[in-house]
């Protein structure tokens, strides 16, 4: 017979090794819990948690450099620039929304929305739920955003530019500034999708947020790298325009409108986004980006010497070719690896992902090979 619920426990994250999800921190773990019953889309009803997005926003925006690029950057007007999302995919649906509604194109077909094939799959919910065509480009050799590509595609049909700034697959940071160029020139919105690489990159040597001109709203994920627990994705927009273009009237609530897809979520993921930016912005996040980092370049180091072909990381991910009997064993092992769509196994390195369980992975993988 099964256990009952309460005698059932979550997997360990030891063994888990593709995944974008982590520990959340303590603190957020606990804000989760506190926070649980309430709901940020009723601001008026549910005041302590509303402000408690007002402060995940604005961690937010010190995180995407938006603070940096707005006059008045005090909590309460850069909460019309952004909003705690339910993950990367509402992030970037509603930046495609807002896009398409704010386009005045004139277009004869459907409003096309460019992005690189790596761009994550959410791109094709986001076409497939609001009706506008996604025109995907290739990647160069490295598996960057080709920028001539992106240029040719570009038409009068066009709404929105996609850049993603730490992919999926590859971890690969697209050149965000040429892609700006091109979309300014184009007359479109550049969208950027660090969903995971977000809470990276203000570490990095990378021009990704909106200290780029022309980078128009920004994909940013909490409960990914951020360590805050799931659901808690966001949303950035440099002008309030763009989250204007979302806002709907709400007529028997207090608050007058509502700019989230989502109805009724959960402030769960709201209070941890908050407690995580508190403990762990800026110094936290840092030490993780350079733990991580390391921790990526040793693993590249350590499969190469074992004969393996390594896509050299560019963020803290790494993807290497594995034998598919090996493949399949280390998982029988309990190894939770997945796969590129080239077939390269990949590890994230999120931050439950230590050196410690890397070398029982490689035992593992020496025993196997
Ligand atoms: N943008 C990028 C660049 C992403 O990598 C992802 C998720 C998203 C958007 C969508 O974010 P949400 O899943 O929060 O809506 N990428 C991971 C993936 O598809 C999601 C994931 C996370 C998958 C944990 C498995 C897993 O265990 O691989």
């Amino acid at each position: 017979m099964q256990s009952s619920v309460a005698e059932r426990r979550p997997q360990s994250f030891e063994r888990v090794l593709s995944s974008m999800c982590t520990e959340p921190h303590p603190a957020a773990r606990r804000a989760a819990e506190r926070f649980l019953a309430t709901n940020p889309g009723d601001p008026a009803t549910y005041a302590t948690i509303a402000a408690l997005e007002r402060e995940a926003v604005a961690g937010l925006a010190e995180v995407t450099g938006l603070t940096g690029v707005v006059a008045d950057a005090d909590p309460e007007s850069l909460a019309a620039h952004g909003y705690v999302t339910s993950g990367g995919t509402e992030s970037n649906v509603q930046a495609v929304r807002s896009a398409r509604d704010r386009a005045d194109t004139g277009a004869s077909g459907d409003p096309v929305v460019v992005a690189p094939e790596s761009a994550h799959f959410s791109f094709h919910k986001a076409a497939s739920v609001l009706g506008v065509e996604l025109r995907t480009v290739p990647t160069d050799a490295d598996g960057r955003a080709d920028v001539d590509a992106a240029a040719a595609a570009l038409d009068g049909d066009a709404v929105l530019l996609v850049g993603v700034a730490g992919t999926t697959e590859y971890g690969r940071v697209d050149p965000i500034p040429a892609l700006a160029d091109l979309a300014v020139d184009a007359g479109v919105p550049l969208h950027v999708d660090a969903a995971w690489g977000g809470f990276h990159l203000p570490f990095s040597d990378h021009d990704w947020g909106f200290a780029v001109d022309g980078v128009d709203t920004v994909t940013v994920d909490p409960h990914k790298v951020g360590r805050a627990a799931v659901p808690a994705g966001g949303l950035l927009a440099r002008d309030r325009g763009a989250l204007d273009a979302l806002a709907i009237d709400t007529p028997y609530l207090e608050t007058a409108s509502q700019a989230s897809l989502t109805g009724t979520r959960s402030g769960a993921g709201v209070a941890s986004a908050a407690a995580a930016m508190e403990e762990l912005w800026r110094d936290g996040y840092r030490a993780e980006y350079e733990r991580a980092s390391d921790v990526a370049e040793w693993l590249a180091g350590e499969l190469h010497g074992r004969g393996l072909r390594v896509v050299d990381p560019e963020l803290p991910l790494v993807a290497f070719d594995l034998p598919d009997a090996t493949f399949e064993a280390v998982r029988e092992r309990g190894w939770r690896l997945s796969r590129t769509g080239a077939d390269e196994a990949r590890i994230v390195v999120m931050p439950h992902v230590s050196r410690a369980s890397l070398t029982a992975f490689l035992e593992d993988v020496d025993d196997l090979l």
